[in-house]
C-alpha cells in the first residue's frame, strides 16, 4: 500500500510546477500544458479527487467533471443514410472558361484552383458498417468558391431508385435493417428491401445498376461519380444551359469480385477508407475529371423519357461528355469527426451561376438536407463549423443567436433596411434565380413522360461484357437467394423477365424457381431498340496501367532477393507497390543476407488486400507454408479471384496444395528470373484474367 502510494507521489511531482514555473511533463508529451476547458492547467490527470486514498470522489473535482461531461457528449447522431464515409480536402482545377455557358466564378478561368472536401460513403450500413458492402456510394463535393459553397452531392451510379422524394423514406426504411430484428447491417439482400424494389417499378434500372459490380468498387478512387439531376447553367446574359455532372476517375475503373468483396470485409472492414488514406499520403493523389453533359430544351424534346426523371440517363454515345477540369484530392483530414463526420452537405448549396431544375427528387433534396444537419449537427449555426465555412469570400448578413453562435456580430442593427449600416444585396451580381415559366394545377400524380421503368433498364444490361452480365445474374441469384418470402423472389423476375428475357430466365434458374413468372406488365412499351452504350461497362472502361495497384509477394526467408528486387523495380516505375506478406511481421531473411521487414504477417495480409500476388518462397520456405491453412488461401483465392500470379519455382508445392499447379493459365507467370518480373507487371495491367472465371465457377 504505502509502496503504491509512494509511486503516486512520485507522478504526481513529475506534474508539479518546477522552481522555474515550467510544468514537468510525462513522457511523450510536447511541451505543451494540459488544461481544462476554462484553460486552467491541470496537475493531475492520473487519480480523480477523493476523500482519504481509498475514499469515495469528491464532487468538487471539477476537472473529473468536465472531463467525464464532455466525454458523455462525444457522439452525435449518424446520418441516417450514408452514415459511413471518408473525406479528403484537395482541389479542384478549370481547364478552361465556361463563361459560355455559366457565369459561376470558379469556372471563369482557365487553370483558377478552388478548395474542396470530398467525402465517400455507402448508403444503407451504420457508422460502423464494413466498407466493401454491396452497395451505392455517395460521392459529395464541397466547392469553396469565391463566391460561396457549391455542394455536388452525388452517387456513384448515374441514375436513382426512385422518382419522388416522398418516397425516399421508404425506400431508405427497406434497405435498412428490419425494424423488428435490427439485421441485416448494410446490406439489400433480404427481404424488405426487395418487397419495396419489387413494388416499385421506377426503381428497375436501378436496380439493375446497384447489381452490377458499380457497388463493389476496388476503391474510392477507381469510381465515377455523378451529379444524377439535370442542373442548369446560367450564363452573365441568363440564358440557362441544362447540365449533367460526371467525375471520370483518372485511373479509370475497377471492382472487385463478390466473393472477393464478402472476404475483404473481414479481412479490413476500412478497406476503403485506408486506401483513400494511404494513397493521399503517399503522395498518390486521386484524381478525377470533371465531364459535363451540356444541352438546351430543343434537345431533351427527342428523348421519350424526361430529362427530369433521375431514373434515366443521356448515353455519352448520344450527347457526349466535355471535360472541364479535374479534382485532385491532395490532403488527408486532421481529424476525421471535425471535418469527415461534421461536414454538412446541402445539395440547396448552389452558387450564381448554377441552378435547379424541377426534377422532383432534387426538389425534395432541397428540403431535406438542410434539415437532416440541424438534427445532426445540431445548431442552425453549423455553417461555421469550419469545414462548412465558406473561404476565400466575403461572407455578412443579419442573421443572429441560435445555439453555438461562433462570432460576435459587432454594430447596433441586425436587420436590414437600416440606417446604421452592413451588408446589403447586390442586385447584379447576387444569386438569381433562373427565371423558368411554370404553370399547372397543383395534382399529386406523375406526369406520363416518367413512365417508362424498363427501356434503359434493358440498355444498361444489354451494353454489359458477357463477364458483366454474368456478374449481375450472380448478383441478382445471390440477394434474392437471401430472401425468404418466395412471391418476391418470383416478382422481381417477373420484372427482369420485361427488362430481358436472358436476364429474367437465368436469374429464375439461379433461384431455382418451379415456374417462370409472366414478365411484368409495363406501363408504356419498353422500347427495345436503344443503342448499347459502352461507356456503361466497367470492364470496356478500365485502366490501362496498373498505377496505384497493389501486389502482395508472399515470401519466407531465404526468397530470391534479385528477383524480390525487379519486381519492386517494376512496380515502382508502373506506379504501383510492393507489400510483402510473410509468415511473421517482423521480416525475413533474403538470399543474400539482406533483412526485409513484412507489411503484414500472412493471416493479416490475405490476398484479397491484393490486386495481384507473387508467391517467392524458398523451398525451405514452401515446405513450411504447405502446412499453413492461411498460405494455401493466400494462394487458392488469388487464383479465384482471376488474380495475376507470380511464382517462383520454389512455390509449386503451395500451388499444388492450393489445388492450382494443374489449372495454372497464362495469367499465372513463373519468375525464374529478374527479367520475368517487367513482364508480369505488364501483364497486371489488365487487372483481372476473366477467361478463368468460368473455369473457377466463379459465376
Ligand atoms: Fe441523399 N441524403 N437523399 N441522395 N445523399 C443524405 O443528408 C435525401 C439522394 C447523397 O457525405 C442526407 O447529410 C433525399 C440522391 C450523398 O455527408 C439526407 C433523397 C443522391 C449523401 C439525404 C436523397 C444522394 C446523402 C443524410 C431523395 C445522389 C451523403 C445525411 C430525394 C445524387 C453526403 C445528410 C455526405 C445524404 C436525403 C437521394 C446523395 C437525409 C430526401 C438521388 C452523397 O438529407
Amino acid at each position: 500500500m504505502s509502496e503504491k502510494r509512494d509511486a503516486i507521489e512520485v507522478a504526481d511531482q513529475k506534474l508539479q510546477r518546477g522552481d522555474g514555473g515550467e510544468y514537468h511533463q510525462i513522457a511523450g508529451g510536447d511541451g505543451e500544458v494540459l488544461t481544462t476547458n476554462q484553460g486552467v492547467p491541470v496537475s493531475d490527470d492520473q487519480n480523480s479527487l477523493r476523500i482519504g486514498p481509498r475514499g469515495p470522489l469528491a464532487m468538487e473535482d471539477f476537472h473529473f467533471r468536465e472531463k467525464l461531461f464532455h466525454f458523455d457528449h462525444e457522439r452525435i447522431p449518424e446520418r441516417v443514410v450514408h452514415a459511413r464515409g471518408m473525406g479528403a480536402h484537395g482541389y479542384f482545377e478549370t481547364y478552361e472558361s465556361l463563361a459560355d455557358v455559366t457565369r459561376a466564378d470558379l469556372f471563369q478561368r482557365k487553370g483558377e484552383k478552388t478548395e474542396v472536401f470530398a467525402r465517400f460513403s455507402t448508403v444503407a450500413g451504420n457508422k460502423g458498417s464494413a466498407d466493401i458492402a454491396r452497395d451505392v456510394r455517395g460521392f459529395a463535393v464541397k466547392f469553396y468558391t469565391r463566391e460561396g459553397n457549391w455542394d455536388l452531392v452525388g452517387n456513384n451510379i448515374p441514375v436513382f431508385f426512385i422518382q419522388d422524394a416522398l418516397k425516399f423514406p421508404d425506400l431508405v426504411h427497406a434497405a435498412k435493417q428490419e425494424p423488428d430484428r435490427g439485421f441485416p447491417q448494410a446490406q439489400t439482400a433480404h427481404d424488405t428491401f426487395w418487397d419495396f424494389i419489387s413494388l416499385t417499378p421506377e426503381s428497375i434500372n436501378m436496380a439493375l445498376w446497384i447489381m452490377s459490380d458499380r457497388t463493389i468498387p476496388r476503391s474510392l478512387r477507381f469510381m465515377e461519380g455523378f451529379g444524377v439531376h439535370t442542373f442548369r447553367l446560367v450564363d452573365a446574359e441568363g440564358k440557362s444551359t441544362f447540365v449533367k455532372f460526371h467525375w471520370k476517375p483518372k485511373s479509370g475503373m475497377q471492382s472487385v469480385v463478390w466473393n472477393e468483396a464478402l472476404k475483404i470485409n473481414g479481412a479490413d472492414p476500412d478497406y476503403h477508407r485506408r486506401d483513400l488514406w494511404d494513397a493521399i499520403q503517399m503522395g498518390d493523389y486521386p484524381e478525377w475529371e470533371m465531364g459535363l453533359q451540356l444541352f438546351d430544351e430543343a434537345f431533351a424534346e427527342q428523348f421519350d423519357f424526361d430529362v427530369l426523371d433521375p431514373t434515366k440517363i443521356i448515353p455519352e454515345e448520344v450527347l457526349p461528355i466535355r471535360r472541364v477540369g479535374r479534382m485532385v484530392l491532395d490532403r488527408v483530414v486532421d481529424n476525421f469527426f471535425a471535418e469527415t463526420e461534421q461536414v454538412a452537405f446541402c445539395t440547396q448549396n448552389v452558387v450564381p451561376g448554377i441552378d435547379f431544375t424541377d426534377d422532383p427528387l432534387l426538389q425534395g433534396r432541397n428540403f431535406s438536407y438542410l434539415d437532416t444537419q440541424l438534427k445532426r449537427l445540431g445548431s442552425p449555426n453549423f455553417h461555421k463549423i469550419p469545414v462548412n465555412s465558406p473561404r476565400g469570400c466575403p461572407f455578412a448578413n443579419f442573421q443572429q443567436d441560435g445555439h453555438m453562435r461562433m462570432q460576435v456580430p459587432k454594430g447596433r442593427a441586425l436587420y436590414q433596411p437600416n440606417s446604421f449600416g452592413g451588408p446589403r444585396e447586390a442586385p447584379r451580381t447576387g444569386f438569381r434565380t433562373y427565371p423558368a415559366e411554370v404553370s399547372g394545377q397543383k395534382l399529386r400524380m406523375r406526369p406520363e413522360s416518367f413512365a417508362d421503368h424498363y427501356s434503359q433498364a434493358r440498355q444498361f444490361y444489354r451494353s454489359q461484357t458477357e463477364v458483366e452480365q454474368n456478374h449481375i445474374v450472380s448478383a441478382f441469384t445471390f440477394e434474392l437467394s437471401k430472401v425468404e418470402t418466395v412471391a418476391i423472389r418470383e416478382r422481381m423476375v417477373a420484372h427482369l423477365l420485361t427488362v430481358d428475357e436472358d436476364l429474367g430466365t437465368k436469374v429464375a434458374a439461379g433461384l431455382r424457381l418451379k415456374s417462370l413468372p409472366n414478365a411484368a406488365p409495363p406501363a408504356v412499351e419498353p422500347r427495345t431498340d436503344l443503342a448499347r452504350s459502352p461507356a456503361l461497362s466497367i470492364l470496356l472502361n478500365g485502366p490501362r496501367s496498373f498505377a496505384g495497384r497493389k501486389v502482395g509477394a508472399l515470401v519466407t526467408d531465404g526468397v530470391d532477393a534479385e528477383i524480390l528486387a525487379a519486381l519492386k523495380t517494376a512496380l515502382e516505375k508502373e506506379g504501383a507497390m510492393l507489400k510483402l506478406v510473410a509468415p511473421m511481421v517482423g521480416g525475413v531473411e533474403a538470399s543474400d543476407g539482406t533483412w526485409l521487414e513484412a507489411d503484414e504477417k500472412i493471416d493479416g495480409g490475405p490476398s484479397v488486400l491484393f490486386d495481384a500476388v507473387a508467391i517467392l518462397p524458398s523451398e525451405a520456405g514452401c515446405a513450411q507454408l504447405v502446412d499453413e491453412a492461411t498460405a494455401r488461401d493466400f494462394v487458392a483465392d488469388a487464383f479465384a479471384h482471376l488474380k495475376f500470379i507470380a511464382y517462383s519455382p520454389a512455390a509449386e508445392p503451395l500451388l499444388r496444395k492450393a489445388g492450382i499447379l494443374e489449372a495454372l493459365d497464362e495469367a499465372c507467370i513463373a519468375l525464374d528470373s529478374s527479367s520475368d518480373a517487367q513482364p508480369f507487371v505488364e501483364a497486371c495491367r489488365k487487372l483481372r484474367h476473366w477467361p478463368r472465371e468460368t473455369a473457377v465457377k466463379q459465376v
